[in-house]
């Protein structure tokens, strides 16, 4: 079967890996890139050997040739290319955070939906590797019915030298990194009826929230926290790892750091070691999330194939964009939200 061409739009920091993900992707290859940027254009159109190369979305549906499109440009610029996606009929991936406000959110995915193009976002977290290894465990009853978690990103790793933006916004960790963890939560525990956060800035060089606690109650009745900083200085930096506490009626789960995984149950304690590949073109400590844009890719491919529904669609994405939403109104008025009628 012939391979599904794409273009991809934003070459900016994070599209290095994605580019070199698509490489390896089974079944994919880019065949045209965008960005307003030239240098950044030149950059990844050099590196990567891509000889179509515009500076303007329109002006790259307009030549087509290519079967999706993969926007991996920062939020401001999301919705009006998914919309330019379903209006030229052509199914797209959107990086996180999926969009603005939850009102574009829920536009864009009725903009795919009316044009019967399909959507995902690229809320890759919970396609690494030890993200995985917790979900199979849970799914083969490991520890009988969860009823608490814990999700924990905390760490004083320098985000800001590569990604600068993010000490910019009004908002930082909940929307940039927080959306991840809250995914995961989703992901493993179910989907969220009501939360309740609070929320910190520690860093006095940038303008948002570095720490945020969150309170989920699931609507299977578990409860779990989702605790981000990036205001914590440990004696061994965890960047860029999800530690998981998960309790269940049989017995524990526990991920912690350097990708450990014990479980315990009526039959004794297993460990295992659930390190994510290296991957050819990856470095540590970011190999965890590169491999999990290979998985996601991959996933695209393959879905799209057999015509059936992503893991991470854009209807499935805005349950867990609602949970941002939710968690700085909480942090804002102090009160708890109630997240099933925000959707
Ligand atoms: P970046 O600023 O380094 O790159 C964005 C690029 O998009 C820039 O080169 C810019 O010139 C280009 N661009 C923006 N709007 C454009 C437009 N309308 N037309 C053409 N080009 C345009 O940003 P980044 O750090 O690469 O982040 C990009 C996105 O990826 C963000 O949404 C970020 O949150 C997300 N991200 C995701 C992960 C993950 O693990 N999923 C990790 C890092 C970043
Ligand atoms: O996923 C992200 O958007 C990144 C990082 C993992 C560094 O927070 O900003």
């Amino acid at each position: 079967m012939t391979g599904l061409k794409g273009a991809l739009i934003g070459c900016g920091f994070f599209a290095i890996n994605q580019m070199h993900a698509w490489n390896d992707v089974d079944g994919a290859e880019i065949v045209a890139i965008c960005d307003r940027d030239p240098e950044r254009l030149k950059l990844v159109g050099d590196q990567f050997g891509i000889e179509r190369r515009y500076s303007d979305a329109e002006a790259m549906f307009a030549d087509g040739g290519f079967d999706f499109f993969d926007i991996a440009t920062t939020v401001q610029s999301h919705r009006a290319l998914v919309e330019m996606a379903a209006r030229n009929k052509i199914p797209a991936i959107c990086q996180k955070p999926f969009a603005k406000t939850l009102a574009d959110a829920k536009a864009m995915v009725e903009a795919c939906r009316a044009a019967g193009v399909a959507l995902m976002v690229h809320e890759n977290f919970r396609w690494q590797t030890p993200i995985q290894a917790v979900r199979k465990a849970l799914d083969a009853g490991a520890i009988g019915t969860p009823f608490w978690g814990r999700f924990s990103f905390r760490s004083g790793y320098d985000v800001f030298s590569g990604q600068p933006y993010l000490a910019e916004g009004e908002r930082f960790i909940i929307e940039d990194l927080g959306i991840h963890t809250l995914d995961i939560a989703r992901y493993l525990l179910g989907d969220v009826s009501s939360l309740t956060a609070r929320t910190k800035r520690v860093n006095p060089e940038i303008k948002g929230e570095d720490v945020a606690t969150i309170l989920l109650d699931h609507e299977n009745g578990a409860t779990s926290v989702v605790d981000v900083s990036y205001a914590t200085k440990l004696p061994k930096e965890p960047f860029p790892e999800t530690l998981i506490e998960l309790d269940g009626s049989e017995g524990t789960i526990r991920l912690s750091q350097g990708y450990g995984l014990e479980i315990t149950n009526g039959r004794g304690t297993t460990v295992m070691d659930v390190s994510p590949k290296l991957l050819s073109w990856a470095s540590r400590p970011w190999h965890n999330i590169q491999e999990s844009v290979y998985a996601i890719e991959q996933h695209w491919v393959d879905q799209l194939r057999r015509g059936a529904e992503h893991s991470t669609s854009g209807a499935d994405n805005l349950k867990t964009f609602a949970l941002v939403e939710a968690a700085y109104d909480s942090a804002a008025r102090g009160q708890t939200i109630d997240v099933r009628a925000m959707l």
